[in-house]
């Protein structure tokens, strides 16, 4: 009869995607980026509806990248390191305005990989909070540090705005459904590396080949 149970939602299973993401020698799988990505939007989606105005164009993209990878040219959009040596080589990407190539992999994926690390800090500051921590406080900090400088005002007003509903430390925790608090913050720390592994990789990629600033 379990098998017909719906699966509960757990964050400690959508983290895990991303240890999936690294290959050996360092490279990142973009079938395992965009599956976290989804399970990241399904726990946004739990928060309550103020959150699909955010989780709406993280979706937008991870179909962009979904459908590049299972597009005929798909076997070049394994890795994050093989699509950005195909867009660059084939001169798909647009690098100063956007133009003939507006939804390329690399400005696409680039958006994705700036939330990333408004997660990591998030999540690092949930890790590290007290009982009596305001969700809504550390959210906008990891955001201003972060994606808020890649923003224009009505976005981050509107994102400052959904904050402000996002539930309290202990609801939060529950909607993760990993455990105890202590088990939380215990997971958090064993997923925190991995995301900041497959954050750091992304951005040496992008570093390398001056793409951090693409339109
Ligand atoms: C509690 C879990 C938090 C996970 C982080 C989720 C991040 C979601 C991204 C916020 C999006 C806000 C609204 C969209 C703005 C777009 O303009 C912007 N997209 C992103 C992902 O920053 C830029 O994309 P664009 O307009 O250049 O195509």
């Amino acid at each position: 009869a379990n098998t017909v149970e719906e699966k509960k939602f757990s964050l400690k299973e959508v983290l895990d995607t991303f240890s999936l993401c690294l290959s050996e020698n360092k490279e990142v799988y973009i079938e395992h980026y965009v599956e976290g990505w989804r399970g990241l939007v399904r726990f946004m989606n739990s928060l309550g509806s103020v959150f699909s105005f955010i989780s709406k164009d993280a979706v937008n993209k991870i179909e962009i990248l979904a459908n590049l990878l299972n597009g005929e040219n798909g076997t070049h959009y394994i890795t994050i390191q093989s699509m950005v040596k195909y867009e660059l080589d084939s001169g798909l990407v647009d690098l100063t305005q956007r133009d003939k190539h507006p939804e390329s992999g690399c400005r696409t994926l680039l958006r994705l990989h700036r939330a990333l690390r408004w997660l990591e800090l998030f999540l690092e500051r949930l890790r590290t909070s007290s009982e009596d921590s305001k969700t809504s406080v550390m959210c906008s900090e990891a955001y201003n540090e972060s994606l808020a400088q890649h923003h224009g005002w009505i976005i981050r007003k509107a994102s400052g705005m959904a904050f402000c509903y996002l539930p309290g430390r202990p609801t939060f925790f529950e909607v993760m459904n990993v455990g105890t608090p202590e088990e939380v913050v215990a997971m958090l720390g064993e997923a925190l590396p991995i995301i900041s592994d497959v954050y750091n990789i992304t951005e040496n990629v992008y570093t390398q080949h001056e793409l951090l600033q693409l339109p």
